[in-house]
């Protein structure tokens, strides 16, 4: 459908692409939805109050103004869009119900504005989905019926997978969504990394893992978004995230539910790996809904020798 990265012989938008890959029709409308709901999130973070909500989140994180704006926008839209059971939210204290019990629905768990504190800045950041089917919100990550984030940087671009390959969109002037390239891949050994959390709180097997990536040359790539980073590693095809366990923070710091299965969710399809530092991230079960883990996401070269590292060095 689409030739080298960014022109095609003619647009193929979001709907078209989802339904000429065979997505269930009601997955389809779902992530329609949220595409849509991102238009009116893009306009908030253009237009909208920067200051402080003068709430607090599940994690006690001060809410700004546009994650609770963006957090209403996409709940709404799910609400109404008739195919959601069940969502929560990164901004949410508890699992919100729409249709408990409605046999061929989804249900959503999402982080509206992931990276907000960096829109004062004027950096990218993201909308990040995780799609079950059913109610299985608290299931393993790899019991994902889909995943996708929409990037707001630069240009506002789309990823997603329902399971066959990740593809990209971008927005273009009449605000739709239009292929980019299909089956992005990770599949080159990394000469980037992006290690998250304060480097003097890292474990030895950290450290040491670190170190000889800094000695292959790598450079360090880090936006203090998960969404750019991430997004970063699956356009250049290759490069590392990290967001390890810290000796002040042994859960490091990224949520299961709607960062870490998502993200991990995406690099698989892509060919890459994401692991806590033992196991693979997508076979963890989180035990409560604002489960944290460490992470090592990216190209499978580099998340093996993070493995070995932390199993040799300490963890
Ligand atoms: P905010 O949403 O509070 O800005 O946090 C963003 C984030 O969850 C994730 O997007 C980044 O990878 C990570 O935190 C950055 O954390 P540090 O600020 O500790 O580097």
């Amino acid at each position: 459908m689409a030739d080298e990265r960014g022109s095609t012989k003619f647009q193929i938008d979001l709907r078209r692409h989802l339904r000429e890959t065979g997505v269930e029709r009601n997955l389809t409308r779902l992530i329609c939805e949220i595409s849509e709901a991102s238009k009116y999130i893009i306009n908030s973070i253009r237009t909208g109050d920067l200051g402080v909500a003068g709430t607090s989140n599940l994690y006690g994180e001060k809410q700004l103004a546009l994650d609770v704006l963006a957090d209403r926008i996409l709940e709404k839209r799910m609400k109404h869009s008739g195919v959601v059971a069940s969502v929560i939210s990164e901004e949410q204290e508890q699992i919100i119900e729409f249709n408990p019990g409605h046999s061929d629905c989804y249900s959503v768990a999402y982080d509206p504005l992931d990276g907000s504190s960096l829109v004062d800045v004027n950096l990218a950041i993201g909308t990040i989905i995780s799609i079950c089917k059913g109610n299985a919100l608290l299931g393993r990550g790899r019991d994902q019926v889909a995943a996708m984030y929409i990037l707001y940087g630069p240009r506002t671009t789309l990823m997603y997978s329902t399971g066959n390959g990740v593809h990209e969109f971008a927005m273009n002037q009449l605000m739709e969504y239009t292929l980019v390239q299909e089956n992005v891949t990770i599949d080159g050994n990394s000469d980037i990394y992006s290690p998250g959390g304060q480097r003097n709180q890292y474990s030895e097997g950290t450290e040491r893992f670190v170190r000889t990536l800094e000695e292959q040359g790598c450079k360090l790539r880090y936006s203090g978004g998960f969404v750019p980073d991430i997004n970063q590693i699956l356009i250049k095809g290759r490069g590392i995230f990290m967001y390890p366990h810290l000796k002040n923070r042994p859960q490091g710091k990224l949520r299961m539910l709607y960062e870490l299965n998502p993200m991990a969710y995406l690099v698989e399809q892509a060919g890459g790996a994401a692991s806590d530092g033992k196991m693979r991230i997508l076979d963890i079960l989180p035990q409560e809904i604002d489960a944290c883990s460490p992470v090592f996401i990216g190209s499978k070269k580099e998340v093996a020798l993070a493995q070995e590292f932390l199993a040799a060095e300490g963890y």
